[in-house]
Parts: structure tokens; sequence; C-alpha cells
């Protein structure tokens, strides 16, 4: 284990002193087009398998930097958790040792706080206003704020809203959670969330959740459409409540460790890469979108949608008031984002 450990370390050094060289190369001869200079490879973590629609964007986010940097640039895209669980993932690349990752900003939070406003439930009027707040100059701000802990903002996906599931029983109203075992994500506010409405939280890293379902370690978790779908959570919990308590963004960080040593062009050409891989997630996510639902339905889910959700956000505005003010006054100006 410390051997493997060693030689991990050893070759994210290998990674960034290869991106050191071709940058001094680069910086020799600014005027260079994209195609001349030495190769860069850089790696991409996704916790998601390779045929999910925000692995798929991924891959348009790589092949768009490939095409533009005339085959320069390379961006392996490594799916299903192979360089480890989302925590785990971003202190990899807090250190450089991975260059990106595309994660929920839910765990990003623990390590950049102020992106805590950004999941809060029932914050946003609709998909269309998130994307707003993502695209205008709160995104660009959050982005910013990244820089301190060591993290460079790429971009953004579509997440869709998150819904309860739970092995046990329908639930129609937050009353129906009491004392159900739900797993979140490893945030501290999701944990005060799911405790707010009575229930039991339990953090867990993503990989984890199938089995604490199976075992009954866990009675339940929450989570869009084609997570549920994909993941097969709808084999061990089939009552799916359609709440839609939050959309918590998906975005793509890259280790400002290894980016630093990317020219300012090659930086510039990977986040328009990245903003332009949207459109094309987006689209997959929301047939996606449809297909798990079609196929959860079909293995036998029953679903519930609260068709009032007034009750519901009810039940989490105590979570509001529970924000530093920075939290708050960014809420209120995503409140104000038309
Ligand atoms: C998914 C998200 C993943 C992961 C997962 C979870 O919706 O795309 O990045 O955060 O939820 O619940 O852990």
């Amino acid at each position: 284990m410390k051997v493997r450990k060693l030689v991990l370390f050893a070759m994210a050094l290998l990674a960034m002193a290869s991106v050191v060289y071709a940058n001094g190369e680069k910086e020799a001869a600014p005027a260079a087009p994209a195609a001349t200079g030495k190769p860069i490879v850089l790696r991409l973590a996704e916790t998601h398998p390779a045929n999910y629609p925000t692995t798929l964007g991924d891959m348009k986010f790589a092949e768009l930097v490939k095409e533009r940097s005339g085959g320069r640039i390379t961006i392996e895209v490594y799916p299903g958790s192979q360089l480890g669980q989302e925590k785990a993932v971003i202190e990899q690349v807090q250190f450089g040792a991975i260059d990106f990752t595309r994660v929920s900003i839910s765990p990003l939070a623990a390590f950049v706080p102020v992106f805590n406003a950004l999941q809060l439930p029932y914050l946003y009027r609709s998909e269309d206003h998130m994307w707003k707040v993502l695209l205008g100059p709160i995104g660009k701000e959050l982005f910013a704020s990244l820089e301190p802990s060591g993290f460079v903002g790429i971009g953004w996906f579509e997440p869709g809203a998150r819904n309860f599931y739970n092995s046990k029983r329908p639930v129609a109203v937050p009353a129906d959670l009491a004392g159900l075992k739900i797993r979140v994500q490893e945030s501290e506010l999701m944990v005060g969330m799911v405790s707010g409405l009575g229930a039991v939280a339990t953090p867990m890293p993503y990989g984890e959740v199938y089995s604490g379902l199976q075992t009954g370690v866990i009675d339940g978790a929450e989570n869009n459409w084609p997570s549920y779908e994909s993941t097969s959570h709808f084999e061990v919990a089939k009552y799916y409540t359609v709440d839609e308590h939050t959309r918590v963004p998906e975005i793509i960080i890259g280790s400002k460790i290894s980016l630093s040593k990317l020219s300012q062009a090659d930086l510039d050409l990977i986040k328009q890469a990245a903003l332009d891989a949207i459109p094309y997630q987006r689209g997959l996510w929301a047939a996606a979108e449809k297909a798990a639902e079609a196929k959860v339905k079909a293995g036998g889910s029953m679903i519930t949608v609260i068709a009032d959700k007034a009750p519901w956000q009810a039940a989490m505005k105590g979570l509001y008031d529970k924000q530093p003010s920075a939290i708050q006054y960014l809420v209120k100006r995503i409140g104000e984002v038309q």
C-alpha cells in the first residue's frame, strides 16, 4: 500500500514535470499554432460509468480539447471511480496527482464552503434559473473562490433534481421519512438537511450505497433519476418520491498545481471546450432522465409524485437560517437572478 502510494506520487511528479517542460517550450514561442509543442496528457476522474450522460459530457470536453489543440492536448477520462470516490479524488486534485475531476459540488463544498449556497433545497425556481446562475456573474465568482484552495473552475454540467428513495415504504410527506436511515453525500449541509426532516442522515461514498441498501445498513438515499437507475439502487430501494428537493450542480474542476504549468492560451482553450460541451451533456441528460424513469418503473419502482411541494419546502426552510451570512447573501442574489 505504502509502495503504491509512493509510485502514484512519483507518477504525479513526472506528469507535472512533463507539463512544465511542454509549457517552457510554448512560452518561448507564444505565437506558435496550437498543434505545435510537446504533447500534454492530463487525467480526468469521473465517478459514473462510461455510458452515463455526464461521462459522455466529459468525453465531449476531452474531444473538443484534442481537436482544438491539433491533437496536442489529450484529456484521458477515467470513468467508474477508477481513480477513487469523489472526496478522495478532490483531495488528489488539490495536491496535483489528478489533473481534473467532474464531481457534484456537494462534496466539493467541504473544501470550499461557499459552494453550499448552490445546494440548498428548493433554491432555484427552475432548471433554467440554475443555469442562469451558473453561467452568470455568480458562477464566475464561485470559480474564482476555488483558487485559494488549489482548484481551478473549468465547467458545469446538468445535475437534474434529486429525490428521496427507500426500501421501506412510500413517502408522501416529510413526516414519512421519520426514523429512516438515509444516505447523503459527504457533506455537512446534506446531513443537516436530512436530520432536519427527522431521518437519520448517513454520509457515505457513492460507491457504497448499493451494498448499504442491500444489507440494510441504510434504508434509503436521494438522487436524480439517471443515478437511481444506473447504480441499480432501484432494485433494492423501490419507493421513489419525486419531491425534487435539490439541484446540486455538477462541476469540472482542475488542479491549480498541475494547470498552472500550462500556458494561458491552453488554459483558455480548455475552459472554452468545457463551456462548449455543456449543450451536448444537457441534451443527453434530458433523454437519460426519461429513459431512467421508464426503466425503473418497468423494474417495479413505486413512484410517488409530490404535486404540492409546500410542506417539503416548509420542512427544509430552517436550513437557510442556519447558514453563515456570506451564504445568505449569495442566496439572496441567486433569488434575484432573472
Ligand atoms: C450523483 C452525482 C455524482 C455523485 C452522486 C452521489 O448525482 O452525479 O457525482 O455525487 O450523485 O450521490 O454521491
